[in-house]
């Protein structure tokens, strides 16, 4: 039997894979006072309080290719997706790591994905990955699956602050100074090259959520599977996700909370939706 193995990083906000021999490479979160490490035993809500009164400098940095080696284990297949290459060196770990992994060991073989996003359409790439693999296809089908399936899919954000976004450079200037003004709320999506974007800046929460449902049907969503993961704010991600059931008719919906890369960069009430296009 061939050993069959998901890895990811922990932007991918997933734990385990139900049935699938799987392992998530840790980011972290550095501040002066403490390091997070972004694995199963992290509290999320402790961090986001800790960061909400923290004035000092903080950051973030993703798995070496090591990392990575470690995760792959002993798998002769493995199929891994990473953070958006655009904004975090995860990817380019990943695939020094794959290169290693495939002169040391004749015969295994590592499939790499840059998701060119992050989070809950990153969930999705991994559910399709699992059913695949359950499914018993075989390597280059799962890739071309892969390949194929993640064009057809996106990432949309609707954030209350994005101090650690332009803080950390991983927002163009102009953004950035958008972002300095207090209680600004954005809506954007993750552009084809795997850099935030911006769409709209509605006032008030109630707007936002209708900017998200238009947004949404503007970036081709017509009630495929969707995921809602937010930021410590369950109550708006469960209003979202009613929202999404009553205007597209969408049965296969998932509210989950975020794990700490993605918490840290959407901060405290953030949503962040992966969906599948029509
Ligand atoms: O390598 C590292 O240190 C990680 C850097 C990650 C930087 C960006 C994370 C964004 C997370 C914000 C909303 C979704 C944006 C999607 C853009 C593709 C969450």
């Amino acid at each position: 039997m061939r050993k069959i193995k998901i890895v990811t990083d922990s932007s991918s906000d997933i734990l385990t894979v139900e049935g699938i021999d799987f392992e998530s490479a840790p980011l972290k979160i550095v501040t002066t006072e403490k390091i997070y490490i972004d694995d199963a035993t992290l509290d999320v809500e402790e961090m986001v309080n800790d960061l909400a009164t923290y004035k000092g400098k903080s950051s973030t940095s993703c798995p070496n290719p090591d990392d990575y080696i470690r995760a792959f284990g002993d798998a002769d297949e493995v199929f891994c997706t990473t953070i958006t290459g655009s904004l975090s060196g995860s990817y380019n770990s990943a695939v020094l790591a794959k290169n290693t992994y495939e002169a040391e060991h004749e015969g295994r073989r590592v499939y790499v994905l840059n998701s060119l996003s992050t989070g809950p359409e990153m969930a999705l790439i991994i559910e399709r990955m699992r059913s695949l693999i359950l499914d018993g296809r075989i390597f280059e089908e799962i890739t071309a699956d892969i390949d194929e399936y993640c064009r057809h899919t996106g990432l949309l954000f609707m954030l209350e602050s994005m101090r650690n976004l332009a803080n950390n450079g991983r927002v163009s200037p102009v953004v950035a100074k958008l972002a300095g003004m207090l209680g600004i709320r954005v809506i954007g999506r993750a552009s084809e090259r795997g850099e935030l974007e911006m769409l709209s800046k509605p006032r008030g929460e109630r707007n936002a959520l209708v900017g998200v449902i238009d947004q949404l049907r503007a970036n081709g969503y017509a009630g495929g599977a969707i995921r809602i993961a937010h930021c410590v704010n369950e109550p708006l991600a469960k209003t979202l996700s009613d929202m999404v059931a009553a205007e597209f008719g969408a049965k296969d919906i998932k509210v989950y909370p975020l794990r700490g890369l993605c918490s840290f960069y959407a901060e405290r009430g953030g949503l962040i939706i992966g969906f599948e296009k029509a």
